[in-house]
């Protein structure tokens, strides 16, 4: 089986790990090869080094290297480097850059310096972290540089800062007005991004965040109507549980393009493709005016491995339920 999944950082990185062990452990489908679309709108340059969170953090979780307690970044890491930028007063501190981590960032920027694309680093990288043996495929969504922005108020007027620095330094604290994605307008799918959701035997949209992972890479030329127009069902899971996110501040994202924080209402911004949509009990009430709403038997959350496994597994039923 042919599976495509639109990731953004933990939440997605989670789900994909669940449904990578649920396919190795179910007979008949070890062999299914798993494609993954990362966001890349989280991009960001510090320290001249590029920075790509939500594929690293696919890349770490899936290749079982990933600071567990964090959902980012490597395990076994240490901040020697930091301290050393801090001692220095090199701006920004306020991202935490571990040592291990900045080895990832390094051999990137040596790459993209000598005129990888992003998609060649990010294949070369995968190959360090065992993804083509596991039979996952790890495609940034473009190969354009994209960086969505947050324009927040400033004073009687209003300023725009990188989406890191309000997510990290600010927690989503300061209101978001809107968010603007540089570079997005003139961004064309990476190779194999489309062919993968046309040619798929089902899309899975994970529980990422709506807004700022899953939605970025819906703006990326020629993805929706791939979406639209693919024979595969595209079966999601919803990110928030009765009102709240399941991590993140996905709800302060939601606010600042004034959805509010229901799994309906996130199902909302997919129902041009969207066939099925897993909810969590606590949303048992939810309906969509196409798409088909199924309850997880169980709490929506990926606790382990296993329960991730557990709902990857759910979606794909459903997918065999529904004609896309
Ligand atoms: N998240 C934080 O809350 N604080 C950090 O200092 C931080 C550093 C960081 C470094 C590398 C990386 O790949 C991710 C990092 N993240 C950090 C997580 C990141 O901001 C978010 O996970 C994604 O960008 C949102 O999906």
């Amino acid at each position: 089986m042919r599976i495509t999944a639109l990731a953004g950082g933990v939440g997605g990185a989670r789900f994909v790990r669940g449904l990578r062990h649920h396919l190795d452990t179910t007979p008949g489908l070890a062999d299914s090869e798993v494609t993954v679309v990362a966001n890349t709108g989280d991009d960001i340059t510090l320290f001249g080094l590029r920075v790509c969170p939500d594929v690293d953090t696919l890349l770490y979780t899936l290749g079982d290297g990933v600071e567990e307690s964090q959902g980012w970044g490597r395990a076994d890491e240490s901040h020697t480097v930091q301290t050393e930028l801090a001692a220095y007063g090199a701006q920004p501190q306020w991202f935490t850059l571990g040592d291990r981590d900045l080895g990832t960032h390094v051999v990137r920027s040596q790459l993209l310096g000598q005129g990888w694309t992003p998609s060649q680093v990010t294949a070369r990288l995968a190959d360090r972290w065992g993804l083509p043996g596991r039979r996952i495929r790890l495609l940034p969504m473009t190969d354009a540089p994209v960086e969505t922005h947050v324009v927040v108020e400033d004073g009687d007027g209003e300023t725009a800062i990188h989406f890191q620095e309000w997510w990290v330094r600010h927690q989503t604290s300061v209101p978001a007005r809107r968010f603007v994605v540089a570079g997005l307008d003139r961004a064309a799918a990476a190779p194999g991004v489309l062919d993968a959701i046309r040619t798929a035997d089902v899309v899975l949209l994970p529980p990422s965040n709506p807004v700022v992972s899953i939605g970025i890479v819906l703006g990326v030329a020629g993805v929706r109507d791939v979406l639209r127009g693919t024979t595969a069902p595209v079966v999601g899971v919803s990110p928030i549980i009765s009102g709240r996110p399941v991590r993140g501040h996905a709800d302060a994202c939601l606010t600042a393009i004034g959805v509010e924080s229901t799994a309906g209402a996130v199902a909302g911004l997919y129902e041009d493709f969207l066939d099925a949509w897993l909810v969590d009990p606590a949303d048992g009430d939810v309906r969509l005016p196409r798409a088909r709403v199924e309850v997880f038997d169980g709490p929506l959350l990926m606790t382990d491995v296993p329960a991730a496994g557990r709902i990857a597994a759910h979606a794909l039923r459903l997918a065999t339920t529904v004609t896309a």
